[in-house]
């Protein structure tokens, strides 16, 4: 038997860090365990992503992954038994056929993206060779970490409604740099928001930023300058730090009113463009993904004109979908494009969708789900992609530790053919 055929799939239910179930997929090459990958998950989901298939039922609250693992184990375990494990695309292939639906809803995204990665870990494991540089030789860019320092909207119990307001430290050195400037930050953050609110505002949401009792836009974008100047740093375009947000505003958008609805205020879209201009004339303001909603690609075209000085990404409004990515690149509707595995359902898709972005020069932003597990499978895409770019929380939380953690193996394993992306994070080169 060739060395590289698969000999078995196993999947089972694991658990996230919220608690809630997710798939967690073996890919055995020749008798042994190769790959295993676990399926990260979402809260504030865009509309058009891939089926996430749930059990429903009382077990944990319908959101048991009991089915998704049983179609691994039955149905595609025998249709890609024996299959050359170094054929991603054509296994992706194979589970897409097989699920013979538009968006995965038969054997479930979250089955199919699990054996996906599970292969790709399983190739990379027999060819003897870290996931990065298997997919990629020549990858060698470690991406600027957007910190979120603030959450809010869906991933907290707060009233903010955007969802991630973001510190970029764009002027450090390498990676590890970044990882302790942020750090810095952090905690002088957290002494002023035990200043103004109490200790119990620096518990923190579900990526890791605080959850304040903090309101609207300007107060959040108040505190982190206020931050970044007591730790020491400066702020600004060419500087040690620049700032990001996730508005995530499809989860905010009255669409029976046509109104975006922010700390009480009714917003029109032109109305809320304004309001990230004079906001983009205060901050330096390097990224704003979902500025509008999902729907509103004449918005976001708008906006990506308007202000040029920001990355604008699109998340809900591209779901890694090429279809989605192309209806985008032709209204000019963003600049770059937020890259999460689980919104498309396999890796072989969710790469040709940031080979479209570039292709169309875009940026690509790999990014977290809100909801992870310890497996650091972005850290190896991010170099992988050689993107410049990664969202992955605060590094406070073990989920989100794993990723920064890994990404600091893969800088010290590049040795020095690594270039950490800085000021050029849309598009390194
Ligand atoms: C987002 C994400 C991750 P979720 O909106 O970008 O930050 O949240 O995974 O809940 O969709
Ligand atoms: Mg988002």
């Amino acid at each position: 038997m060739a060395r590289s055929e698969i000999t078995a799939v196993k999947a089972r239910e694991i658990i996230d860090c919220r608690g809630w179930p997710t798939v967690q997929v073996d890919v055995f090459v020749d008798g042994d365990l190769a790959g295993r990958a676990d399926v990260p998950q979402g809260r504030s989901t865009g509309k058009y992503e891939a089926h996430v298939l749930l059990d429903g039922g009382n077990r944990y609250f319908g959101k048991g992954v009991r089915k998704a693992c049983h179609n691994v184990n039955q149905e595609i375990a025998a249709a890609i038994l024996g299959m050359d494990v170094t054929e991603q695309r054509k296994i992706d292939g194979a589970m897409i056929d097989l699920d013979g639906t538009e968006n995965k809803s038969r054997l479930g995204a979250n089955a199919i993206l699990g054996v996906s990665l599970a292969v790709a870990r399983a190739a990379a494991a027999i060819s003897r060779l870290p996931l990065y540089r298997y997919l990629n030789p020549t990858a060698r860019f470690l991406p600027v970490p957007l910190m979120n320092c603030l959450n809010g909207g869906k991933l907290t119990a707060n009233e903010l409604e955007i969802q991630e307001f973001i510190i970029m430290p764009v002027g450090a050195e390498n990676y590890a740099h970044a990882l302790q400037v942020t750090t810095d930050i952090n905690e002088a953050l957290r002494d002023l928001v035990v200043e103004k609110y109490g200790i119990l505002a620096t518990n923190t949401g579900d990526e890791g930023g605080f959850a304040t009792p903090m309101r609207g836009i300007w107060e959040p974008f108040e505190f982190m300058q206020r931050a970044c100047e007591k730790a020491g740093y400066k702020v600004g375009f060419g500087e040690d730090i620049v700032y990001g947000l996730d508005c995530a505003s499809s989860h905010w958008f009255d669409s029976s009113r046509g109104v975006y609805v922010l700390d009480g205020l009714d917003y029109t879209r032109e109305g809320l463009i304004e309001l990230y201009k004079e906001v983009a004339a205060k901050y330096p303001l390097g990224s704003m993904e979902d500025p509008l909603d999902e729907d509103d690609m004449a918005g976001f075209a708008k906006i990506t004109e308007e202000m040029p000085q920001t990355q604008i990404v699109g998340d809900d409004l591209f779901v890694t979908s090429v279809e989605r990515l192309k209806l985008g690149v032709q209204r000019n509707a963003a600049s770059a494009m937020l890259f999460k595995v689980n919104q498309i359902g396999s890796l072989s898709q969710a790469l040709d969708a940031a080979e479209f972005a570039y292709r169309n020069g875009y940026g690509v932003q790999v990014s977290e789900r809100s909801g992870e597990t310890e497996d650091p499978l972005i850290s190896d895409l991010v170099v992988a992609l050689n993107s410049g770019q990664i969202k992955t929380g605060m590094p406070v939380r073990g989920e989100r530790t794993a990723k920064h953690n890994r990404l600091l193996q893969i800088e010290e394993e590049l040795g020095n053919t690594a270039r950490y992306a800085g000021h050029d994070f849309h598009r390194p080169h």
